[in-house]
């Protein structure tokens, strides 16, 4: 390590720097904050430093124990908050809590538990990083998801069209980031679990606190990751609806992670850049997550990445199989849909309501769509879509080409027997009445006698089994 330079120059040179700043007259509140912070950071060190996780380390670690004592007692910090009167607002919430008898202090609590250096900041920075940029990808296209299937009434004609695989992208990386998310959530807590059996439990109000907050943050990613995990595997075992609650829970997950980047910012900026000569069971930890990452993102990125296809060990679905070479996820059998009745119409709700037999819909002009089929589980597949332009349908209908629609399937008892069309791909020349794929007719399983296929949009709003179409807007 070069002694003054690196990560420890940080919390060091930002604590001189604010020495100095302290004998100017300044806005007090904002002081008093920054000293929380830095002062929480210092506090818990002392307790760590003599653990033996930093006691073995030697010199060869020199990089991440030596640097703790330093900021901890007699590095200027205590002096640091005597002359720093907080206000007795911030005082409030480092209200010393009783530390509770050492009686009590059995198991993984004694002292010395945890001997691993691999429990260490610098370790937990590397991996929060990539769990950081992989949980950051993974809020974005989920909000994104869910945007397409409950559009906000401002957002309804501002949703695109084109590329017509963006959402098949999109929640393939969901579901990938997702996924690749569980072994960096693993491995990140197992580096820092010892924090778990910190003794006392709780110095501070202020540290009670953010423990409680962990908790959530810790809470709400594992049920996020776990639920979204089953639910890629089709297994709706939970009695809440899961994209309602999927949706809320990340908003509570982020708040969590970003309340927990605010409070750990000083601690992540000392250990954001890398200390030579750095740990050799770190460099082979670090591997070992990588290369589990690369296994899980391998196994399952097949269901929607055609060259990783024969690799797909453990996604749920493999994109070329079922009827006409593409999965199912509703079957006919399952929606009841399997026997179309005799008297079948399509029904074209608008200005000028009209019925066709299938014999009128195939004289009509029928035009091609390539188009894939992207579940928002993760899996998607194309396939060429042969059938009437819904935006040919609606005109004969003497609807304008502003028209949102409401598609209404043969299956009465499904979440997505009804679903609701915006305007923007009701005009879409690519968006169809779909009664053939690949150039058969359509398999019962794949909607038959007719289904939606549109672009860009999640599989669950590509309605199968068509019976009506409705102008509703
Ligand atoms: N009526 C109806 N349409 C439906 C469904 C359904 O359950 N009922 N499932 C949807 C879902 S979740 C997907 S991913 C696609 C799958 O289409 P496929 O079975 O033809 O591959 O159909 C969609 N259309
Ligand atoms: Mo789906």
């Amino acid at each position: 390590m070069r002694p003054g330079r690196g990560p420890s120059r940080a919390p060091d040179g930002g604590r001189r720097s604010r020495s100095r700043r302290r004998r100017r007259p300044r806005p007090r509140r904002r002081r008093s904050r920054r000293r929380g912070l830095s002062a929480g950071w210092t506090r818990r060190h002392p307790a760590s430093a003599s653990a033996p996780a930093d006691r073995g380390a030697g010199s060869r670690t020199t990089s991440v124990s030596s640097r703790l004592p330093r900021n901890g007692p007699g590095s200027g910090c205590d002096g640091e908050v005597r002359d720093d009167e907080p206000t007795p607002r911030v005082r409030q919430f480092d209200l010393p809590l009783p530390t509770p008898p050492d009686a009590l202090r059995k198991g993984p609590l004694r002292e010395g538990t945890f001997t691993s250096r691999l429990h260490d900041p610098r370790t937990a920075v590397v991996i929060g990083r990539w769990l950081g940029a992989a949980l950051i990808v993974c809020f974005v296209t989920g909000l994104y998801s869910h945007v397409l299937q409950d559009p906000p009434t401002w957002l309804r004609d501002h949703l695109p069209t084109r590329p017509a695989g963006l959402y098949q992208f999109t929640q393939g990386l969901h579901v990938g980031t997702g996924i690749a998310a569980i072994p960096l959530l693993g491995a990140k807590l197992w580096t820092v679990y010892p924090r778990l059996f910190e003794w006392p439990p709780a110095r501070s109000v202020r540290h009670a606190l953010e423990r409680l907050g962990i908790l959530l943050l810790v809470a709400s990613m594992l049920l996020e990751l776990f639920t979204g995990l089953l639910n890629t595997l089709q297994w709706y075992v939970w009695p809440f609806p899961f994209r309602q609650t999927h949706f809320w829970l990340a908003w509570i997950a982020l708040g969590g992670l970003l309340l927990h980047l605010a409070v750990k910012a000083p601690e992540i900026a000392a250990h954001w850049r890398r200390v030579r000569p750095g740990l050799t069971e770190r460099r082979a930890y670090l591997t070992t997550v990588t290369l589990s990452v690369l296994a899980v993102t391998a196994v399952t990125a097949g269901q929607s990445v055609p060259w990783l296809r024969r690799l797909d060990l453990l996604a749920p679905r493999r994109p070329d199989i079922g009827p006409q070479g593409l999965p199912v996820n509703r079957t006919a059998a399952a929606a009841g849909t399997a026997q179309t009745p005799a008297d079948w119409r399509l029904q074209v709700v608008g200005p000028r309501p009209y019925e066709l037999t299938m014999d009128q819909l195939t004289a009509l002009e029928q035009h091609d769509s390539d188009l894939p089929i992207a579940c928002v589980e993760g899996w998607s597949a194309s396939a060429r879509w042969t059938g009437v332009r819904i935006r040919d349908l609606v005109a004969r209908a003497g609807a304008p080409s502003t028209a949102r629609l409401r598609i209404t399937s043969l299956e009465t008892d499904g979440a997505y027997g009804v679903t609701e069309m915006e305007s923007a791909y009701a005009r879409d020349p690519l968006t169809l009445l779909a009664l053939r794929v690949n150039g058969e007719v359509l398999h019962a399983d794949h909607g038959y006698p007719a289904r939606i296929i549109a672009p860009g949009r999640p599989g669950v709003l590509q309605t199968k089994w068509v019976h009506r179409i409705e102008v509703i807007a």
